[in-house]
């Protein structure tokens, strides 16, 4: 048996719950092909314990590929992120307090890392499913894209494909706002198909979908 390790966070900032958790914990124990499993854990969103807990987790899971996910504050849609960089800018302060400002993930690495996931074939996927989905340039300069980051940082040249995708709000948590949300039950139903689709894809797709600006 293989394993497919999706994590999720746990809340932060105001919210009592963060959907990138509610969605990936129905995941768990999800059987994508035969011989290949969901394994679904949590994350602390905190700048200074987040990564043992990551790596902690690939040393003990050791799956065959990883992706992680998170709560994208304002996003409307399936987000595949392209990019970890390594900055550090924290707006408000994890769960621990710390606020971090324009430090580096890892001194002295490199700018940034490209996820090893086949980012079109997967908004292609949740897009034929009739949920919505895009590219995003930009995985933030917080916890996640710290996470992201260390988890290319760990795997690089390892052969173990591993990327990060932000998803929105629940209905309930933007209520009475004019901030986009996406139900669980669609965050849930998108997130499978796209790491299905990471998994069945080798070579990306060649699809226009970039941005002007
Ligand atoms: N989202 C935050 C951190 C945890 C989460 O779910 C982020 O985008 O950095």
């Amino acid at each position: 048996m293989q394993t497919v390790l999706l994590m999720g966070f746990e809340p932060f900032d105001q919210d009592l719950v963060n959907p990138s958790w509610e969605a990936v914990r129905q995941l768990d124990g999800v059987q994508l092909e035969p011989d290949v499993q969901i394994v679904a854990r949590q994350l602390p969103c905190a700048f200074s314990s987040v990564g043992e807990c990551l790596i902690g987790l690939v040393e003990e899971l050791r799956p065959a590929m990883v992706i992680a996910t998170g709560l994208g504050p304002g996003r409307s849609d399936i987000s595949i992120e392209r990019v970890a960089i390594n900055v550090n800018d924290a707006r408000i302060p994890d769960n621990l307090g710390e606020q971090p400002v324009d430090t580096a993930v890892i001194a002295d690495g490199p700018a940034a890392y490209f996820t090893t996931l086949p980012i079109k074939a997967m908004v292609k996927a949740v897009r034929e499913v009739g949920i919505a989905a895009s590219v995003s340039q930009t995985a933030g300069t917080f916890v996640c894209n710290q996470v992201f980051y260390l988890l290319q940082h760990a795997l690089a040249g390892s052969g173990v494909r591993s990327g990060f995708i932000h998803v929105p709000f629940l209905p309930e948590q933007v209520a009475g706002t004019q901030r986009p949300s996406m139900a669980l039950g669609t965050t849930v139903a998108g997130l499978q198909v796209a790491v299905l689709a990471a998994w069945r894809t080798l070579a990306d797709v060649k699809e226009a979908g970039g941005q002007v600006s």
